[in-house]
């Protein structure tokens, strides 16, 4: 018969296995990245001792007492050598937390810390805190921006579920120790807030989102730019939207920036998020887009459709057929990592280069906001490799 103690060593074996799974490159693709085998991180790769009462005392059953559910939206940077992830967590209990993830390679191996962030709720109190954009900015200050919701104080009595959205701010030197700054203040409900790694003519640069409700975009054109003075009392006074939504595309309802652009020779790198609506519900997609180095807020290269969208089991989950992404890692050599997750539930990587990112956005046509259009830019590259095919 098994002791308690044979029951602890064998949960953190099976864990241990788990989180040193060999994760190799998925097969077939695309030629723009390559798709791994397996997830990076579900809710089973949270430690054992976050979801265990370890004491046959007080949990003589050796019971799960605090339920983990998820894991996704996860910003990212490169720290010490690691790739390091702030994973949104999300509990049995529905709250939403951040905790750090870190791995030697980028692609398997992550291991959570031991603690959570402890996010002070000194300044502006939120009831629920979600998907960190992290950026190093040249200030020297790592600022993480992040969804901070609220209960909608306007709603009518009995409706508990109307909510609203607000980018909040921390920065950190450590990732350990986190200052929190009060909440961007803005005319509309914010999510999906991305501080630009540079100052722009001496001003913090934002990506914004207005949306008019808590879920709706609503008036809320795009993914918007906006300059501010100071990051301790950010406020945004003038916002431009620079990535319009249009009908009938795959942005048609919503979209959001991913995780700040990457600076490369030929402009601003960016992966956000487009969102449309069709009888299952909404699908969330990733795609790209680039600006200009002189001026960002111009966008130089707008491939047509998604970049990426759910395959296989990733197409299913808590909130199915959502991709969503708020990190990515550059290396040394060009090599990127864009962590995403799946459908609301767990967290994966894929990798590519900056120099094919680029050839993709440079050299994908642009969407002609019609079929016709569409058959016609079919057509040029037919015609052109049959041509090809026939020498
Ligand atoms: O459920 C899908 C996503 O929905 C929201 O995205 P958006 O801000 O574009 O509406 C966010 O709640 C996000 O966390 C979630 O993944």
């Amino acid at each position: 018969m098994k002791t308690f103690k044979d029951k602890i060593q064998e949960l953190f074996a099976e864990h241990e296995q788990l989180i040193t799974r060999v994760n190799k490159p998925a097969a077939g693709g695309n030629g723009l990245f390559t798709r791994y085998e397996h997830p990076i991180l579900t809710a089973a790769h949270t430690p054992v001792f976050w979801r265990y009462d370890l004491d046959e005392e007080t949990n003589p059953f050796l019971m799960e007492r605090i339920g983990m559910n998820a894991t996704l939206n996860s910003g990212a940077m490169k720290w010490h050598g690691k790739y390091l992830l702030v994973v949104r967590v999300e509990g049995a209990d529905r709250k939403s937390f951040f905790a750090v993830a870190e791995s030697p390679n980028g692609i398997d191996n992550f291991r959570f810390w031991d603690y959570p962030v402890t996010l002070p709720e000194d300044v502006v109190p939120a009831t629920n805190v979600y998907d960190m954009r992290l950026t190093a900015h040249e200030d020297g200050w790592i600022y993480g921006i992040f969804c901070a919701e609220r209960h909608d104080e306007a709603a009518s009595a009995g409706d508990l579920s109307s909510a609203t959205a607000t980018a909040g701010i921390a920065r950190t030197r450590d990732l350990k120790n986190w200052e929190r700054l009060p909440d961007l203040k803005t005319k509309s409900q914010q999510r999906n807030v991305v501080l630009h790694s540079e100052f722009v003519d001496g001003k913090y640069a934002l990506y914004t989102r207005p949306q008019d409700g808590f879920i709706d975009a609503g008036s809320g054109g795009g993914i918007g730019w906006a300059l501010v003075e100071d990051m301790t009392n950010a406020e945004v006074r003038e916002e431009k939207i620079i990535d319009q939504r249009y009908y009938h595309t795959i942005k048609e309802v919503k979209n959001g920036e991913g995780p700040h652009p990457i600076k490369t020779s030929q402009g601003w790198l960016h992966l956000a998020h487009g969102v449309r609506g069709c009888a299952a519900g909404l699908r969330y997609v990733l795609y790209m887009y680039m600006t200009s180095l002189e001026d960002p807020t111009k966008l130089t290269a707008t491939p047509a459709g998604f970049f990426m969208a759910p395959e296989g089991e990733e197409r299913i989950g808590d909130v199915s057929n959502v991709l969503f992404t708020n990190g990515w890692i550059v290396d040394e050599d060009g090599k990127v990592f864009i962590y995403y997750a799946s459908s609301d539930t767990r967290m994966h990587v894929a990798t590519s280069t900056v120099d094919q990112l680029v050839d993709y956005c440079m050299h994908t046509p642009a969407d002609g906001f019609t079929s016709s259009a569409s058959v016609e830019t079919l057509k040029k590259q037919i015609e052109k490799n049959l041509r090809l095919l026939k020498k």
